[in-house]
């Protein structure tokens, strides 16, 4: 199957009550695992890719990689998505390399000014059947203790999101609800703003993304520290606490530092136990596998698993 938007990836979930796996990548090894899970679960993926993945690797080489794949399992629904671009610019790049869907992450402007930018975007985008993405609110972790005021700061804002929606005619949204990306996401107990997200989706009705939703699995985060790593108490959003947010709307559930975790946890694992091993394919073989393993586990929480 070619390449398609991820509105329409989207839309089935939403329609349905599940969620949609965005799984970032900038190499071979997370591609080809990500894919593999897929074509194990029977599942729709989203391959999310930054600008910084699109420096690593190039974006031309991520959309061949991509497509390549995408070739060799016609089945899989699959959409290659521009994850926080930043400008005009970054969307431009990923429009010409072949992406099918794009974020614009203006969200640290002001209402006003994201939504101009949001709104060039779908002008640029919405003829080429190229899905959008947009962002309202800060990704930061909230404190138990913060006062109101200082939440509204920070999340989104239910009304603001109704009609940002209705005027930019972005196709899904992630409203900041408490999350933050990478392997710190909360002191102590995870706790999301699930009265804002249930709003959110009453006054808007379209997919919702959840950023930052990587849950630090107990399993490779283990391994990760047996094997001479050091996470430092990191904490992820918990299977159940997904969930819920999934129940109240979420449809795509974007992941990387899972991934990132599980990879070089097996890593360490294979260099520790294995010390005269000089050939990558030993090292990196086994840890794209572990990869699959823990996208497939993810798969069957986020409900996406037999959806094709
Ligand atoms: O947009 N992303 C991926 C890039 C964040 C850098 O880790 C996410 O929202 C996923 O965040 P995470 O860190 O929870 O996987
Ligand atoms: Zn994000």
């Amino acid at each position: 199957m070619s390449l398609m938007s991820a509105k329409t990836i989207l839309e089935d979930a939403n329609r349905n009550g599940y969620a949609v796996g965005a799984f970032n990548a900038n190499n071979m090894e997370f591609l080809q695992a990500i894919f593999s899970a897929a074509h194990a679960e029977k599942s729709p993926i989203i391959i999310a890719a930054s600008e910084g993945a699109m420096k690593y690797a190039g974006s031309d080489m991520l959309y061949a990689m991509t497509k390549t794949l995408s070739d060799s399992y016609p089945d899989i629904p699959v959409a290659l998505h521009l994850d926080h671009g930043s400008s005009l610019n970054a969307v431009m790049a990923a429009v010409k390399a072949g992406f099918t869907s794009v974020m614009i992450d203006a969200s640290h402007f002001q209402y006003e000014e994201n939504l101009k930018i949001t709104k060039q975007v779908v002008n640029i985008c919405r003829p080429l059947g190229i899905s959008v993405e947009a962002e309202l609110g800060r990704l930061k972790g909230v404190e138990e203790h913060v006062s109101v005021a200082e939440r509204d700061a920070v999340l989104v804002n239910p009304d603001e999101a109704r009609d940002f929606v209705a005027t930019s005619g972005i196709d899904f949204l992630a409203p900041a609800i408490g999350t933050s990306h990478g392997a710190f996401k909360f002191k102590g107990e995870a706790r999301l703003d699930f009265e804002r997200l249930k709003k959110v989706k009453e006054l808007t009705g379209i997919p919702l993304v959840l950023h930052g939703a990587s849950s630090v699995p107990e399993a490779a985060s283990k391994k990760f520290e047996e094997f001479g790593g050091d996470l430092k108490g990191a904490k992820g959003v918990p299977f159940d606490v997904l969930k819920e947010a999934i129940k109240f709307g979420i449809n795509k559930v974007n992941t990387d530092t899972d991934l990132r975790i599980s990879f070089l946890a097996k890593v360490r694992e294979s260099m520790a136990t294995d010390k005269s091993q000089i050939d990558p394919r030993k090292i990196f073989g086994p840890a794209r596998d572990y990869v699959v393993e823990v996208i497939r586990e993810r798969m069957k929480v986020l409900g996406s698993c037999g959806r094709y």
